[in-house]
């Protein structure tokens, strides 16, 4: 098998030609495909699934993200967990209570008029005004905008520091899936930094880019598992996040390739996202559908209708971003990732014991 790889921009090239025999051998270990088949909106062909640049995913390279109950046992997620990297568990917390949360934020921010106005803050409606001046937590600093030019930026920061914002990221329903997931943890921990990141409708953009966690959690070896938490419905082209399908092993093996380009600089820069060898603060493209061409070996971005309640789980090298949220009500897309370690084992420090604040370098 011959594989092409090219990089997004030229700037990139040099380290394809470093990494691409190390994917290459990445790639012959994928098993078959998911196949399933969401019963509600049918095939992925009828849904516009639009990637950071803008392009609409082609069908060939889209598929479904398989749901599980929270009710399947300890053996079955554990396996699914291990075998896809990925884990969309339906019914984790009671829908009332995201609800709940997602008024109780909106209400917060409200005061920045991000609202449109005479609605319900639990519905979050984007009020259509101007998307930088309303650009969220996750995509402020890669537009350089700053808290004191934009009032809901400041809100939604200070957020994070509120005590709902805690209780809702301390929920127990959350923490016994990590606890089933990863049984062999003698101190689950969860990681102080969180984001809450709002995605206003029709904004290009600001999808987020694709990516794994681990080149921002360099600090401590792979072991730590993200939850992505949807606050409110967020329907298929509402701009959840999409998951390239086994892609635990490509990025691995990207992230071995980064360990040993990233080996002689500094300490401090060789755990950066940002240092000298990364592109673009740490993302590997902008482009999904050009990604999964050239470099998914026949992988698809699987997407999800998620529903108030549903948790996802990923491992840090699984590959991920999140399509444009296109949401046909114009509601904005909320949701919240949290991170967990073992206590007891390396755990990236820089994460677990401070607040998100726009540039903090992580
Ligand atoms: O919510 C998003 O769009 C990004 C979240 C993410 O990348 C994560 O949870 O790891
Ligand atoms: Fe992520």
């Amino acid at each position: 098998m011959t594989i092409q790889f090219s990089a997004p921009d030229s700037s990139t090239n040099k380290y394809w030609i470093v990494l691409a025999p190390i994917m290459a051998a990445a790639i012959v270990s994928q098993p078959a495909p998911i196949a399933f088949e969401n019963p509600k909106w049918g095939h992925v062909s009828k849904l516009n699934i639009e990637g950071n640049e803008g392009g609409r995913l082609r069908p060939d390279v889209l598929g479904w993200l398989e749901p599980v109950s929270k009710d399947a046992s300890d053996e079955e997620l554990r396996e699914r967990f291990e075998r896809d990297g990925v884990i969309f568990v339906k019914g984790v917390i009671p829908r009332e209570k995201v609800l709940a949360m997602r008024k109780k934020y909106f209400e917060y921010v409200s005061s920045s008029g991000v609202l449109k106005e005479q609605t319900d803050p639990e519905d979050g409606i984007f009020c259509g005004g101007d998307p930088h001046k309303f650009a969220g937590p996750g995509v402020a600093s890669h537009l350089g905008l700053t808290e004191a030019e934009c009032d809901f930026l400041a809100k939604s920061v200070s957020a994070h520091k509120e005590e709902f914002v805690h209780a809702f990221a301390q929920d127990g329903e959350i923490m016994k899936i990590v606890q089933r997931l990863k049984p062999e943890w003698k101190d689950p921990l969860l990681f102080k930094r969180q984001l809450l990141r709002s995605n206003i409708p029709n904004s290009e953009g600001t999808a987020t880019k694709v990516h794994y966690d681990q080149i921002f959690l360099r600090a401590a070896p792979p072991t730590s598992l993200t939850a992505w938490v949807p606050i409110g419905d967020i329907p298929p082209e509402s701009g959840g996040l999409i998951y390239l399908e086994n892609s635990v092993p490509i990025g691995l093996e990207i992230e071995d390739g980064f360990t040993k380009l990233n080996a002689n600089l500094s300490d401090e820069d060789r755990l950066s996202a940002f240092n000298v060898n990364m592109t673009d603060r740490g993302n590997l493209s902008r482009d999904a559908g050009k990604f999964a061409r050239e470099r998914g070996g026949g992988r698809r971005w699987l997407i999800a209708d998620y529903e108030a309640g549903d948790v996802v789980f990923h491992h840090p090298c699984m590959i991920h971003a999140s399509g444009v949220n296109r949401d046909p009500m114009g509601r904005i897309r909320l949701a919240t990732d949290l991170r967990f370690a073992d206590g007891a084992a390396p755990y990236d420090h820089r994460w677990a014991n401070k607040y998100f604040v726009p540039g903090d370098g992580l």
